[in-house]
């Protein structure tokens, strides 16, 4: 049923340092399916309406979007596929988002792949990518990396603590992080 209880592999990183990327490959070589937070946030906003005006401003200024809203989409989209295993791209950004996860979905992640590239290199890549996302701006652009280093030291500790953290550098060819990361997954997950 919807609430069946799922093996969930959070992918973190800073903006820019290919999570979107990695998680493609991933999905598509294990067949395992992923959702990004943030492309479910932007499909909510393109639907229309005062709410997504709201969360709209808010990814512009590089915030954290209210933590239910999140977790109640990405629950929807959970509830909506029979894999036992699922990745979820850009998620959990802060302490609260979190422990509302915890408290809503009722169970904790198996495994957080932690995407670790220095901020310069990130920067390059979204002032680069220009595919017309309004928050690859320079402004919000400086504002979503101090926020990630910010408000993710306490979701990291947490997660260290209980030893389920798996730290990959990604400021290296596509294919290098993909190779590292297929390796982990099939040691992982077979
Ligand atoms: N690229 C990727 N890998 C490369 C490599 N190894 N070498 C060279 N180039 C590489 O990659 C970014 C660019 O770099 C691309 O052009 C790619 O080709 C190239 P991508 O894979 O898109 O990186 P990603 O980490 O996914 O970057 P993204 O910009 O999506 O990260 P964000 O975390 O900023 O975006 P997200 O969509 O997750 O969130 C956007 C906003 O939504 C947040 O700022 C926040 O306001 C809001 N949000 C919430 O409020 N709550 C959430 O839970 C999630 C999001
Ligand atoms: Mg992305």
């Amino acid at each position: 049923g919807s609430s069946q209880r799922k093996r969930v592999v959070f992918v973190v990183g800073g903006p820019g340092s290919g999570k979107g990327t990695q998680c493609d490959l991933i999905s598509r070589d294990f067949e395992v399916p992923f959702f990004s937070a943030g492309d479910l946030i932007r499909k909510l906003i393109a639907a229309g309406g005062p709410a997504g005006q709201q969360l709209q401003e808010i990814i512009l200024q590089g915030q954290i979007i209210p933590s239910e809203v999140t977790v109640g989409l990405l629950q929807q989209a959970m509830s909506a596929t029979p894999s036992e295993t699922v990745l979820i791209d850009g998620f959990p950004r802060n302490a609260e988002n979190r422990t509302v996860w915890q408290s809503q979905v009722g169970y904790d992640c198996e495994l957080v792949l932690l995407f670790e590239c220095p901020e310069e290199t990130m920067m390059q890549r979204l002032r680069a990518r220009g595919q017309g996302r309004p928050d690859d701006n320079e402004e919000t652009i400086r504002k979503r990396v101090q926020n990630f280093s910010a408000q993710m030291s306490p979701v990291l500790e947490h997660y260290r603590a209980l030893g389920k953290v798996a730290t990959v550098r990604t400021d290296r060819p596509i294919a290098e992080v993909h190779a590292e990361l297929s390796a982990l997954w099939r040691q992982r997950f077979g």
